[in-house]
């Protein structure tokens, strides 16, 4: 299959993971969303990489790649969505790139635990956060400025926050913010920084651009930036307007919660009026999405209206309505994707005795784990899906 990723807006790219094409736990790296505000850093940039720490610290600190690639590396795999994923799905536009579904990705980040370069540094008392900033700049708004965004000191000093070297094994590719960027499980995209150059201790709540008047929503009557991821799904297959023949068809797809795991997925295959759970499959990891199964069985023809709806383990579940105080971000209320049943029966026999493709399904996700990460993983073949 000739998969590529999803241009939305090009220069500088702004493309979605082709989803449909790739339902496999982990996300190939040339096929990851990308979310660019300016353009990379130009290519030779990369080769005499500096990171640097200032600001409330004892000893500021300087890192080529070199030093930070012979430090002890630390793993992690996780999802990872836009903020603004979804968005073109509102009914009252919001702007910004309008991004259908596929701003979102699961991959496998390694890179050097951040707290590995802040404690020896010697963070002061003082210090409530970091902030990072990118070597990519240009304009917005009227004024010229590098990405930036900070993070609380808790979430900066977290075992699982990187600053991460590679993505699925391999060293970052140029729009995934080569050589190195910030790595923040569980959080909305904008918080893990590309490209890497400069972190900042502070003592005052940052106002970047970024973290003020873009990725920001309203709570409590005030303006607060966005942070941890919220919980959402996603349904796979059969793709929005697929048309597909009667009988037992598997619905698939995915759900995630930033920081908490899921606890629960609910199917309903008739527009909301009823709903059953759906057997969540796979791998169960923190910051991982979760893949999860519902077996339908149609006899008559017409159009239908599918839709999941996930849980958090944190008791939180996806809304039907869109809160405008989300400002065009945090975009995970629950959206019906339309189906037609055409007269006709479809070929998923096998999936029809729900062992048989249970097992499948178990063994499918252990072989993703195991495979070479990058590499495109074909579904099972079925009528319409
Ligand atoms: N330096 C820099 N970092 C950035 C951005 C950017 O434009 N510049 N975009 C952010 C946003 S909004 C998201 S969703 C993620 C996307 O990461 P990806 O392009 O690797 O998928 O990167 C974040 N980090
Ligand atoms: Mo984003």
């Amino acid at each position: 299959m000739n998969a590529a990723r999803r241009i939305v807006t090009s220069g500088p790219e702004n493309s979605e993971t082709p989803l449909e094409h790739v339902p496999s736990w982990v996300t190939p790296n040339r096929l990851f969303f990308v979310r660019n505000h300016f353009e990379p850093p130009a290519a030779g940039e990369a080769r005499a990489w500096e990171l640097n720490l200032e600001g409330l610290v004892t000893r500021p600190g300087r890192w080529t790649l070199a030093q930070l690639e012979a430090m002890p590396q630390h793993s992690v795999f996780a999802t990872v969505e836009c903020a603004g994923n979804g968005r073109s799905f509102l009914k009252e536009k919001a702007a910004g790139v309008q991004w259908g579904a596929g701003a979102i990705g699961h991959a496998e980040w390694t890179g050097v635990r951040l707290r590995d370069l802040l404690e020896p540094a010697g963070v002061k008392a003082a210090a409530t956060e970091v902030i990072f900033e990118g070597a990519d700049h240009g304009e917005e708004d009227g004024h010229q400025m590098n990405f930036s965004r900070s993070l609380p000191l808790e979430k900066a000093l977290h075992p699982d926050t990187l600053v991460a070297l590679r993505m699925n094994g391999e060293p970052l590719e140029p729009n995934h913010g080569a050589p190195l960027r910030l790595f923040v499980p569980g959080w909305y995209g904008v918080a893990s920084v590309k490209w890497l150059r400069t972190m900042r201790v502070t003592d005052q709540p940052y106002q970047g651009y970024f973290q003020t008047k873009k990725y920001a929503i309203i709570r409590d009557g005030r303006r607060q930036p966005l942070g941890p991821g919220s919980v959402k799904s996603e349904v796979l297959t059969p793709p929005a307007g697929a048309a597909v023949g009667a009988g037992t068809l598997r619905i698939a797809g995915v759900a995630w919660a930033g920081e908490a795991g899921v606890s629960r997925v609910d199917v309903s295959t008739d527009g909301g009026r009823t709903w059953q759970a759906a057997h969540l499959k796979g791998i169960d990891q923190p910051y991982s999405w979760r893949q999860w199964e519902a077996l339908w069985t149609v006899t008559a023809p017409g159009d239908y209206e599918i839709l999941s709806r996930a849980h958090s383990g944190r008791g939180e579940s996806q809304p039907f309505d869109y809160n405008p105080d989300n400002l065009g971000y945090l975009i995970n209320v629950v959206r019906p994707i339309s189906v037609r049943v055409k007269p006709g029966t479809n070929s998923q026999a096998e999936f029809a005795d729900p062992r048989t493709w249970s097992l499948y399904m178990e063994a499918y996700a252990e072989e993703n784990r195991r495979r070479p990460l990058d590499v495109q993983l074909a579904f099972t073949a079925g009528d319409g899906i």
